[in-house]
């Protein structure tokens, strides 16, 4: 129970400046990026290292308080705030924000889980290396909230998702003891592979404190492009046409549709309109090479040739400067703001076998037209990764409860058939808890819910979150 003796003991831990008890300063943290939810604490507490989590930990252990732990609170599945009942504490990972070092002979950087990514990537640049994981919440989410998720983002295509850019956590166990995992190998067949339990766990199996991260050669030449297309079967195609091509020089491949752009231009009203015509369907094609005088934009040029007599790409522009490569990037990041503007939407972050989207988009649309006339699909996302942002947005007004229900019915169902997943990228945390139970088997459950009792038999570590 949080009550003044609890506090007392959480202070002679972490003192004054660890703690935060006002409610206005406690508003930030229960409430969620996308407004969806709103939890419920009288503690914050924000640990300024790791053996001060574990001590925290410790205490929370004892006297069986509930924690939810949490980064940058970008997350929108519900997974970094409390339920509302009030039993549980956050603990911050934000005061932990240091890089503890780079070793450029290892290729690795060793990094505190409340460092910022963005900061993490800067740092990576001033030593001319590349930190991979990009995504439009770079600014404010932390390492801890992109391994505890499994963050994907914009080029996955090339270099994997959050877990592949690892290669050793630091933790605290739910007991509250310090698992020293920090090594930088590249190869360590020793058993059960303990990180990539936490890594996607959202909090419910320990709290990461710090991590080994993977470190890239930086690119010297960068190729952005918008290329529009007749349909996301054409998308598909190009997807293929362009890895064909180009290789692993593919690093990016974003669709959009046109009312995600109408979206961004209507709230964002300094976005210029990428062509003279609109167009139904676009697709951003990021191309990236370390040697500095590779032809990146003859080779796209003639990859595209054949799409375009064939008339499935209908026009393009090739950025000319970083200025306007960072412009066709800001469109494609503004599109969740801008989509948050609108009003509410019923989100969906899915993935399915590539070969299947066009299918799906055309048979998602149909249903979702048919039984919600008065709501709107953007549809955008990785689909290099066969990964969509299929939401269903309702201007002007909150989805019912009935609403929500048959929209996932719509899409689940789907998404069933075609071999797909009902969560691609931001996890399950509070909102797909439920519905998981429906596309899991019972084997795969009961082997989630040993491991969970096992590593947290209290029932501590981010209750009400995955399972
Ligand atoms: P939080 O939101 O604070 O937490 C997320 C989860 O991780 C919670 O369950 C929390 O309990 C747990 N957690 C946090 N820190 C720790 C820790 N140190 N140890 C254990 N558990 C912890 N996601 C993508 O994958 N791809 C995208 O392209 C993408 N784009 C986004 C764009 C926008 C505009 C926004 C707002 C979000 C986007 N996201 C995207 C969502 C994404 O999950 C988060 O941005 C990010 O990975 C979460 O980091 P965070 O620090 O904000 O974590
Ligand atoms: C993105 O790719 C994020 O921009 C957010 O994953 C997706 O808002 C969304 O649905
Ligand atoms: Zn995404």
């Amino acid at each position: 129970m949080i009550d003044a003796a609890f506090i007392q003991r959480v202070q002679a831990i972490v003192g004054d400046a660890g703690l935060v008890t006002d409610t206005i300063d406690i508003e930030p943290y229960v409430r969620d990026w996308r407004g969806n939810y709103l939890g419920k604490t009288s503690l914050v507490v924000r640990p300024a290292n790791t053996g001060e989590v574990a001590d925290v930990v410790k205490l929370c252990a004892e006297t069986g308080v509930p924690i939810v732990p949490q980064g940058g609170n970008t997350g929108m599945v519900g997974g970094g705030v409390p339920d509302s009942s009030g039993r549980a504490i956050i603990i911050s990972l934000t005061r932990m924000n240091k890089i503890r070092s780079i070793d450029l002979a290892n290729s690795a950087m060793t990094v505190e889980a409340g460092c910022i990514l963005a900061a993490v990537q800067e740092a990576a640049l001033r030593c001319e290396r590349y930190f991979p994981l990009s995504l439009a919440a770079e600014g404010s989410c932390t390492i801890g909230g992109n391994l505890s998720t499994n963050a994907g983002g914009t080029a996955v295509l090339r270099f994997g998702n959050a877990r592949d850019l690892v290669l050793g956590i630091e933790a605290v166990t739910p007991e509250g003891n310090i698992w020293h995992g920090l090594k930088a190998l590249r190869k360590d067949n020793t058993g059960y592979d303990l990180k990539h339990l936490l890594m996607g766990a959202e909090g419910t199996l320990g709290i990461i404190t710090a991590a080994v991260l993977k470190l890239f050669p930086k690119a010297q030449r960068t190729c952005t492009a918008l290329v529009a297309v007749s349909d996301p079967a054409a998308a598909v195609e190009l997807l293929a046409t362009i890895q064909g091509a180009m290789g692993d020089r593919l690093t990016g491949f974003e669709l959009m549709s046109r009312v995600c752009l109408d979206h961004v231009i209507k709230h964002f009203p300094e976005t210029p309109e990428p062509f003279s015509a609109r167009h139904a369907w676009q697709v951003l094609v990021e191309l990236t090479d370390t040697m500095k005088d590779s032809p990146l934009e003859d080779t796209l040029s003639m990859a595209l040739q054949p799409a375009f007599e064939s008339g499935k790409a209908v026009d393009a522009v090739i950025a000319t400067s970083e200025a306007q490569a960072q412009a066709l990037w800001n469109m494609r990041e503004h599109v969740p703001p801008a989509e948050k503007l609108q009003g509410r939407s019923v989100k969906h972050d899915i993935s399915m076998p590539i070969s299947t989207i066009a299918e799906f988009i055309q048979r998602g649309d149909a249903a979702l037209n048919a039984r919600f006339p008065q709501a709107q699909v953007i549809c955008f996302g990785h689909i290099g990764d066969g990964n969509l942002h299929y939401n269903l947005s309702f201007p002007g007004m909150l989805p019912s409860a009935e609403q929500t229900r048959d929209a996932n019915n719509i899409v689940y169902t789907l998404l069933d058939e075609l071999a797909g997943s009902i969560s691609a990228e931001h996890g399950l945390g509070q909102m797909k808890r439920e519905e998981i139970t429906k596309h899991k088997s019972r084997v795969e459950l009961d082997m989630m819910r040993a491991i969970k009792a096992a590593l947290d038999p209290k029932g501590i570590m981010n209750p009400g979150k995955v399972l």
